[in-house]
């Protein structure tokens, strides 16, 4: 029984292989664009963390009185794990900095901007939410956010490691554009079995964001991670299991339109051409998933981007015939304020948003910088 209870401290305590090819780079990036998932049991916590994207900034430990947990670019070279200093850990964003940055954007109401300026230590809130243990290269939170032990975190739909068979921790944990964070609360005390597992979709080689035409018939594969401590994620298909779609996010999957149940590979196909285009998610309850070993199993979203090229002129947002400055103007406007326009034509660099990125793409077609958009 101790023994099982460590191990889960352990899942909790987690560590990223990817930090193993990073620790070479000590100078950071001052921030990491993640996605960020968050379950309890067979739903999402909140429609802002699921497969939501956060900008988590670089800030430093000790405003939170944090700084023995410093990133180490060395932290796990050797046996013994040693804390880093205020250089080492300068610019590098680790899970504990978006641990730390969603709850105060999801627990205490921060704005982005408010977020990672010490507001949760200044409040006395710290050990309340995130109450963390242990040292360096080896710390552990017993009871984040109030929810107990039972909670599993990963990164990229993957088992953090250390080194082999050794677990970094979230404070030596890198993260970087593009990583997407997991994390699970289940109630299910089967001590027995350990661990919980993640549901992974893929569709068109991601497993965050896929994009595609009106009329394609998206194939999304459902998978998911084995849970075992130490050891290299691997993953099972996930066969049987019903897959929904929605274009208006809540929290239950289950309760979403239903595509279909996915096959012997784990496959459901969505047959886009009568849908308009927009934003779209799928997912799935994992109600009927079953993984040998797995105490719970953690509902699964994507988002799909769905994009009508064909009767789309991209950049053309007034629809006046002509791609020009006008149109770049709109679209900042929409951005700041939210004027009319044609959404559809206005995400050019089709990234999902519509904002200052795509109204500098028009600028640039209409001075002829420019011949194509990235999104054609
Ligand atoms: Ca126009
Ligand atoms: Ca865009």
């Amino acid at each position: 029984m101790k023994k099982k209870t460590l191990a889960m401290l352990t899942v909790i305590a987690v560590v990223f292989s990817m930090a193993i090819t990073a620790f070479a780079d000590t100078t950071g990036t001052g921030s990491a664009k993640i996605t960020l998932s968050i379950s309890q049991n067979k739903q999402f916590y909140s429609t802002d963390a699921m497969m939501t994207e956060y900008e988590v900034p670089y800030f430093d430990l000790a405003l939170y009185g944090l700084q023995d947990y410093y990133y180490n670019p060395d932290c796990y070279a050797s046996d013994e794990q040693k804390a880093g200093t205020k250089t080492t850990a300068e610019n590098n964003v680790t899970m504990l900095h978006a641990l730390i940055y969603i709850t105060e954007i999801l627990q205490l109401g921060a704005s982005p901007g408010e977020a990672g300026t010490g507001m949760l230590y200044q409040s006395g809130e710290l050990a309340n939410y995130i109450p963390l243990q242990g040292a360096a290269g080896s710390s552990y939170i017993t009871n984040f956010w109030g929810w107990g032990s039972d909670i599993n975190y990963y990164v990229n739909y993957a088992f953090p490691i250390g080194r082999n068979g050794w677990g970094a921790t979230s404070d030596q944990i890198l993260l970087k554009d593009g990583d997407h964070l997991s994390i699970h609360q289940f109630d299910n005390p089967n001590w027995d079995i350990t661990g919980s597992t993640f549901a992974r979709f893929t569709a068109n080689g991601s497993s965050t964001s896929a994009s595609a035409d009106k009329g394609d018939k998206v194939k999304f594969t459902l998978e998911y991670t084995t849970s075992q401590y130490g050891a290299e994620t691997d993953y099972v298909t996930g066969e049987g299991v019903s897959v929904y779609y929605t274009d208006k996010l809540s929290t239950n999957p289950a309760k979403w339109t239903k595509i279909g149940t996915t096959n012997s590979s784990g496959q459901v196909t969505l047959d886009t051409s009568k849908l308009s285009a927009g934003i779209y998610y799928i997912g799935t309850d994992s109600s009927e998933a079953y993984v040998a070993d797995a105490r719970s199993h953690a509902p699964g979203i994507i988002k799909l981007i769905l994009k009508d090229t064909a009767s789309v002129t991209y950049g053309d947002v007034n629809t006046d015939g002509k791609i020009n400055a006008t149109d770049a103007s709109l679209v900042l406007r929409y951005a700041t304020s939210g004027v009319s326009i044609t959404t559809d034509a206005a995400d050019v660099n089709g990234d999902g948003k519509i904002n200052s990125t795509d109204a500098s793409l028009i600028l640039r077609y209409s001075a002829g910088k420019i011949t194509k958009f990235p999104v054609e």
